[in-house]
């Protein structure tokens, strides 16, 4: 009995030492917005037909949000926030209906894969 719980002691602190190794390791990683399409402050001539959001780390897309507001500053109804193929640091939104003419705002809010929670916002223009 008091090995077996000797060897359980020693598999937490194992894991204990692992786990402060990743957390110190990847402090610094958070996911930040790199890019973005339609990039933050333009003004297009037409409506886009997906925001397309790219981090400087993986995201977890079902904990990630990206919510868009328009010139009423009401939500715009959005399609489903996927990861594209094979870049899990690119997020795409599609847009289910055109944008009319107007100023939008992105919000986003996503949780990377190292579990760190980031977010902000940027704007641009629907001529
Ligand atoms: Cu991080």
């Amino acid at each position: 009995m008091s090995q077996k719980s000797s060897s359980l002691c020693r598999i937490l602190a194992t894991s204990a030492v692992l786990v402060a190794g990743l957390i110190s390791q990847q402090a610094l990683a958070h996911a930040h917005l790199k890019t973005e399409t339609p990039a933050a402050d333009t003004t297009l001539k037409a409506s886009p037909t997906e925001l397309s959001l790219g981090f400087s780390e993986g995201i977890e897309p079902s904990f990630s949000k990206v919510m868009l507001k328009g010139p009423d500053k009401k939500v715009v109804k959005t399609g489903a926030l996927a990861l594209a193929a094979n870049d899990n640091t690119q997020a795409i939104v599609p847009l289910t209906t055109p944008l009319g003419a107007g100023k939008y705002t992105v919000s986003w809010n996503v949780v990377s894969v190292d579990g760190h929670k980031t977010e902000g916002q940027y704007s641009f223009t629907v001529q």
